[in-house]
């Protein structure tokens, strides 16, 4: 098996090419937009959510073909939900994986398109190409997916984001939006990339699921502490935000040593859910390990 890092880039690389070719052609009409959208999605990233689907496949024998589709819905979910999230009326930042925000770099009303096209894209994708052999079993990822970033999920997350700054929430409070706003699409990640291969059984699925809102809410925990403790060149986005806006994180909350701690354990959660299989989650396992040790 090779080690975790070829793994991920060889993945990586591949995934980039998918990216390239699902996405509109820069030539297409309406080419601004079209830029644009190439702009916010390729070329950045950590690419954590794709590798998610990609382990989550491999542990369930699917095929890369197909996986590679699942993993490009959610990834175009993400970017478009980064780029929403950056306009003047969220967060308002200027800098994104390294360069100018979608609205900086084009314009808002741009920036707003194309979140949408990613959208809409990414519910095309999922229905356009077979992920399963079983049509319901497709037609139930579609669900997943749009359930996960609906107001029910991410969308909905970052809802009670907005409309915590200044407040004072508790830590179930903070968890409950972490876990819809980041969280939810993280889980998908794993679930979507399962269901690309052969059937699980429930223990099996439910360990998954387990897996996934563990490293889902611990994803967001590392992200508040290194929003407080990374510098921005190595974020690659605006660092110390969160305490700028006066956003309600498991740092304020907890003090980063606490918040520390709690990344450890939903890291031990996380391997532990995985117990009962073998050798084929060690990438899930590794990943676990990359969400909640980086450093950007
Ligand atoms: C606009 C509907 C809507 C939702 C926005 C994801 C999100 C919700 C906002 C992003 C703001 C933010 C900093 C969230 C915290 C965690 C997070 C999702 C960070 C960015 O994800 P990474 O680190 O980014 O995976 P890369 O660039 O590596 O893909």
């Amino acid at each position: 098996m090779p080690d975790f890092q070829a793994w991920a880039s060889a993945h990586q690389r591949r995934f980039e090419d998918d990216l390239r070719r699902l996405l509109p052609q820069p030539d297409a009409a309406p080419q601004r937009l079209h830029a644009a959208m190439r702009y916010s999605v390729l070329d950045g990233g950590k690419r954590v959510r794709p590798l998610l689907v990609f382990a989550a496949g491999e542990l369930a024998g699917a095929d890369i073909a197909r996986t590679g589709i699942a993993a490009a819905a959610v990834e175009l979910i993400h970017a478009y939900s980064l780029v929403h999230d950056d306009m003047p009326c969220m967060d308002n930042d200027v800098l994104r994986r390294g360069k100018p925000t979608c609205h900086v770099e084009y314009d808002e009303a741009t920036a707003l398109l194309v979140g949408d096209s990613l959208q809409s894209l990414a519910f095309q994708l999922l229905a356009e190409h077979r992920l399963n052999d079983d049509a319901a079993r497709q037609l139930s990822m579609i669900k997943l997916l749009a359930a996960a970033s609906g107001s029910r999920g991410m969308a909905g997350g970052q809802a009670i984001d907005l409309d915590s700054v200044g407040k004072q929430l508790s830590l179930p409070e903070l968890e409950f939006m972490h876990i819809h706003k980041t969280g939810a699409l993280i889980r998908a990640s794993v679930l979507l990339g399962a269901q690309c291969g052969s059937p699980l059984d429930e223990k099996e699925m439910s360990s998954l699921d387990r897996f996934g809102k563990c490293v889902g809410l611990a994803f967001q925990v590392v992200d508040d502490v290194l929003d407080a403790e990374a510098d921005t060149a190595t974020l690659g986005k605006t660092a110390g935000k969160d305490a700028e806006q006066d956003k309600p994180t498991y740092v304020t909350l907890l003090g980063a040593q606490a918040a520390k701690r709690m990344a450890a354990e939903l890291h031990r959660e996380a391997r532990d859910a995985l117990g009962g299989f073998g050798e084929q989650a060690q990438r899930l396992r590794e990943l676990a390990d990359f969400i909640v040790l980086r450093k950007f």
